[in-house]
């Protein structure tokens, strides 16, 4: 294992210092290091593509070598920088990629880690970029980051370190917490109490997903309502315009996140063009990727109830109470809507993960989308 301090001060030896990218859990230690650290400068991304672009941009910007940091899911958001920009066809751009090992072989995770894990080194071989897995010692990570920086300079062209979990050592930082906003779980709750049962959910990846299904099981609730979109992040908005589209009748709730928003925005324009009827969507904003640490999105500067109506939404309001959410869904007649509901960050530590198979839930679900 690596203190932050001692990786900090190989990165600053080698001259690394700009950071952009998408947090994972695995890299929360170093995240929490880099946060306020004022050596190092670092970009919070929307997407790992975004951030490969970001990365290009300080490149041409400064001829220095950027650090691009993601977890593996994040590699499919880069593939297409990463082969028509970046690569050696193209504009043969040097940036040492971060990337947390999710889903490593012979190492327990959830089903939408397994597949990428697998085929990570085989996804970075098919996309000629050498990469090596970051040892667990001190002086074999300076060993490697002086060789991943040797081909940088020499080759003009991305190189990958591959961060297996445990490899960094605990770092705290005291994170605020606006006390006076409800819990997502609360606002999770008071919104399922408004339904009849005949709603359907499509929850985003990460801690919604888990609180909604913790809160069926709770109630002894069944869970054939619910849609829990487990890996691909931003997708859950997408996948309830093209049930609400294809049904109509029933009302089509997604229950998404501000960074899971941020992620894939284009799908507001989208269902503002479209303009589902029965489309409802409840953004959770805590203004963190809570679910991979607490690290701060860039949701407190884009006004999404404000974007969500230039898209076309007929329906937006943002609300801060318990009050507030119940009068607003009632007062919600004909979508697209939107209902930003500010929360806090943080959530129960005794939170579960779902424990049905995603191939049962599909079936359940789609038995009952079809009546
Ligand atoms: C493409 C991709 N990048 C990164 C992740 C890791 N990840 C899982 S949940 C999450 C945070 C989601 O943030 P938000 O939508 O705001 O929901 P919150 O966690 O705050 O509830 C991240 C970054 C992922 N699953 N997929």
């Amino acid at each position: 294992m690596i203190t932050c301090q001692q990786l900090a001060k190989i990165f600053k030896i080698e001259g690394f210092t700009f950071f952009t990218g998408v947090p994972c859990s695995i890299l929360k230690y170093w995240l929490n290091y880099l946060d306020g650290n004022k050596y190092f400068r670092q970009i919070t991304a929307t997407s790992e593509g975004e951030a490969c672009a970001i990365a290009s941009g300080f490149h041409l910007a400064t001829n220095r070598i950027p650090i691009v940091y993601m977890q593996n899911s994040g590699l499919g958001n880069s593939v297409d920088p990463l082969t028509s920009l970046i690569n050696k066809e193209v504009y043969s751009i040097p940036l040492l990629l971060l990337i947390s090992w999710r889903g490593e072989p012979g190492i327990k995770d959830e089903p939408q880690h397994i597949k990428m894990g697998r085929i990570t080194k085989d996804l970075l071989k098919t996309l000629d970029i050498p990469f090596s897995v970051l040892p667990q010692n001190e002086k074999g990570i300076k060993k490697t980051i002086k060789k991943a920086k040797r081909y940088l300079k020499k080759k003009s062209l991305p190189y990958a370190l591959i961060l297996k979990k445990g490899t960094i050592m605990d770092y705290q930082i005291e994170k605020n917490k606006e006390t006076s906003f409800l819990t997502r779980e609360r606002a999770v709750e008071l919104i399922v109490d408004n339904f009849g049962g005949k709603e359907i959910i499509v929850s985003t990846t990460g801690k919604t997903s888990r609180e909604l299904f913790d809160l069926r099981e709770t109630r002894r609730q069944n869970h054939k309502a619910d849609f829990y979109v487990l890996g691909s992040m931003g997708c859950a908005t997408g996948i309830a315009l093209g049930i609400a589209l294809q049904k109509p009748k029933k009302r089509v709730f997604v229950f998404d996140g501000d960074g899971a928003v941020l992620m894939k925005m284009g799908t507001l324009a989208t269902i503002g063009h479209y303009l589902p009827k029965n489309f409802c969507h409840i953004v959770f904003d805590n203004n963190a990727h809570e679910s991979t640490g607490g690290q701060k999105t860039v949701s407190d500067t884009a006004d999404f109830s404000k974007i969500a109506k230039a898209c076309g939404y007929r329906f937006a309001k943002v609300v801060f109470k318990e009050k507030d959410i119940k009068d607003s869904l009632s007062k919600i007649k004909k979508g697209p809507a939107m209902l930003v509901i500010k929360v806090k960050k943080g959530s129960r530590k005794t939170l579960g993960r779902p424990t049905i198979s995603p191939l049962k839930m599909k079936k359940s679900f789609k038995k009952f989308i079809a009546h």
